[in-house]
């Protein structure tokens, strides 16, 4: 069985989107085996994105995971199980930039580029590849945190 890790991000939590986000993708069908609310640190952030390390956008990107553009430091965590799990959820989750996402996939939906910080507030984080999931998943669940 294939899972994926889904972040509701600090933009989405401040907004009261994060019971909008999960009913949107239990509409997928997909199991929910492990949900949890993290107070992101710097050191867990830049280990999610460690392959951005090199980029321009990488302290932006910190620095939204860790709540620092949104006065909230708290991401929704959530791993999911079920055939093609990751694959569904990057079909609702939408592209990467709100503006070039689906109008209803969520970041078309929810999204937004926001001008005064430079920030992509996305919404959500979504594993692009099952090899992915399985490193972040182990990044912010332990095993005993799953339910069976
Ligand atoms: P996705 O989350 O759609 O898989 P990635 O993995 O390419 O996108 O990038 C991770 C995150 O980095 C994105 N969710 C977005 O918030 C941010 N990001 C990616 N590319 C850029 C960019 N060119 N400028 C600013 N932020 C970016």
């Amino acid at each position: 069985m294939e899972r994926t890790l889904v972040l509701i991000k600090p933009d989405a939590v401040v907004k009261g989107l994060s019971g909008q986000i999960i009913f949107e993708l239990e509409r997928t069908n997909l199991r929910m085996v492990g949900l949890k609310l993290v107070n992101v640190k710097k050191e867990l952030a830049e280990k999610h994105y460690e392959e951005h390390k090199e980029k321009a956008f990488f302290e932006k990107l910190i620095t939204h995971l860790t709540g620092g553009f949104h006065n909230n430091s708290n991401v929704v965590a959530i791993c999911y199980e079920g055939e093609d799990a990751v694959q569904k959820i990057r079909n609702l989750a939408g592209k990467t930039f709100p503006d070039e996402a689906e109008y209803c996939s969520i970041r078309g939906r929810y999204g937004r580029y926001n001008h005064k910080t430079d920030c992509v507030e996305n919404v959500i984080h979504a594993s692009d590849s099952p090899e992915s999931a399985k490193r972040e998943i182990s990044i912010w669940f332990k095993e005993e945190e799953f339910v069976h």
